[in-house]
């Protein structure tokens, strides 16, 4: 055995290799004076007892509270620029989408992405994933859709591949070339699409720099019919689907990820009873983003409800320059409990298990289970409830991935 945690105060952590849903979402496990033995990356035993186990190496946890390592299933971590000089617009009252009409928003981070170099943007989304796992983040997806045309979306794909390839933190790519129509393409919606379909997204399949396909289906961006249709392409690409979707307002977007068989739906803000209720038929995850709600002081999904309509709630941060500049996945653990009023244990499950699901990860990742990969983190906590009071606080403490310890704070 290559490494021993003993002395652990508390193990928590949801259980299974798929996402949790309904009342399964708060029933986590959880073990006081716990071990966890670690062979080759992966996990080989956890144990009430068994402190005394010989490794070659060996982890005193203290007392302290275990959890697996944090997922964080929705952001926009590759980009050039930032975008502080919009808050003061968007302070005055001026909506998302009239600063996305004006060439402002997403458009503008466009610009700088497609300005940069492969290489710029690549030093720049390695610090920023740097600062996401000294909260804890070890899996992290990431998009695309600040280039909206070949060349830019096909290099923030190969920096997702060069970031994961440089570790630690783990990456899953997502292409999001429907993010907003290109302003080259203002009067010719069709014919962006028609670009995506037909010419980036069968590059980015073919040289497999993508393993899932998000839309951005909302008001003024792009309707669910012409998501339906990139979605439906994807598909037959061989890539997952996701939706960011009924952010701003109830487009029945929901409704259309369920349809199109999206493995999870975003944002959802808006969502109506029906898209919650073909969620739930139609075993799609919900990928909250409750920082984004808070930086724009904008309403926040009805989680709880999703969670009694049995659709499986992940939480994620949604980092990107616009709408949720935080990459502190910890804080959105906290919002979830405070502004959505999940447990801390659905919270925690949202993390790990729902998160690593919506990316397809749920054999591997989210649990701390014999057979599982070693993603841990040992908080600076004496018990679960205490990481979600501390809210604002980096609690994480020490932090190893495939059974290496890559972070101490
Ligand atoms: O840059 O504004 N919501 N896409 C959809 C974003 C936010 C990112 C951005
Ligand atoms: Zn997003």
């Amino acid at each position: 055995m290559d490494l021993l945690l003993k002395n652990i105060g508390l193990l928590a952590t949801p259980t299974g290799i798929d996402a949790r849903r309904g009342k399964a979402q708060g029933e986590i496990t959880l073990r006081s004076h716990a071990a966890v033995g670690i062979h080759k990356g992966r996990i080989v035993f956890v144990d009430h007892t068994n402190n005394s186990a010989v490794a070659e190496h060996t982890l005193d946890c203290a007392g302290k509270l275990v959890t697996p390592g944090l997922v964080d299933c929705h952001t926009h971590l590759v980009f050039g620029g930032w975008r502080q000089h919009e808050m003061k617009q968007k302070f005055a009252g001026v909506p998302y989408l009239e600063i996305l009409k004006a060439g402002g928003g997403i458009l503008n981070t466009v610009k700088a992405t497609r300005s940069a170099s492969e290489e710029d943007l690549f030093q720049k989304a390695q610090t920023l994933l740097r600062e996401m796992l000294y909260y804890g983040t070890t899996t992290c997806e990431a998009k695309s859709g600040y280039g909206l045309e070949l060349e830019t979306e096909l290099k923030q794909l190969r920096v997702i591949r060069r970031l994961n390839k440089a570790g630690p933190v783990e990456l899953a790519a997502t292409f999001m070339g429907a993010h907003a129509i290109p302003e080259e393409y203002a009067s010719d919606r069709e014919g962006y699409i028609n670009l995506v379909c037909e010419e980036i997204l069968p590059r980015a399949a073919r040289e497999n720099l993508a393993e899932f396909c998000d839309v951005f289906c909302d008001e003024g961006v792009f309707t669910p019919e012409e998501s339906a249709r990139v979605l439906k392409r994807a598909s037959d690409l061989g890539l997952g689907l996701k939706a960011h979707a009924d952010e701003i307002s109830p487009v029945e977007g929901a409704e259309m990820a369920a349809e199109c068989g999206c493995i999870s739906a975003e944002h959802l803000i808006a969502a109506s009873d029906a898209g919650i209720m073909a969620m739930a038929e139609k075993n799609v995850i919900a990928a909250l983003l409750p920082a984004t709600s808070f930086w724009l002081g904008k309403p926040y999904a009805r989680a709880c409800e999703m969670i009694r309509k049995n659709v499986p709630v992940a939480v994620a941060t949604d980092f990107n320059p616009g709408s949720c500049p935080c990459l502190n996945l910890q804080f959105a653990m906290s919002l979830a409990c405070l502004k959505y009023r999940l447990t801390p244990a659905e919270a925690l499950t949202s993390v790990t298990l729902n998160g690593a699901a919506a990316i397809r990860r749920a054999e591997s990742l989210g649990s701390v289970e014999p057979g599982k990969q070693a993603d841990l983190i040992i908080w600076d906590a004496p018990d679960l409830d205490y990481i979600f009071y501390r809210c604002g606080s980096n609690l994480a403490q020490t932090i190893i991935k495939k059974g290496d310890i890559i972070c101490r704070n």
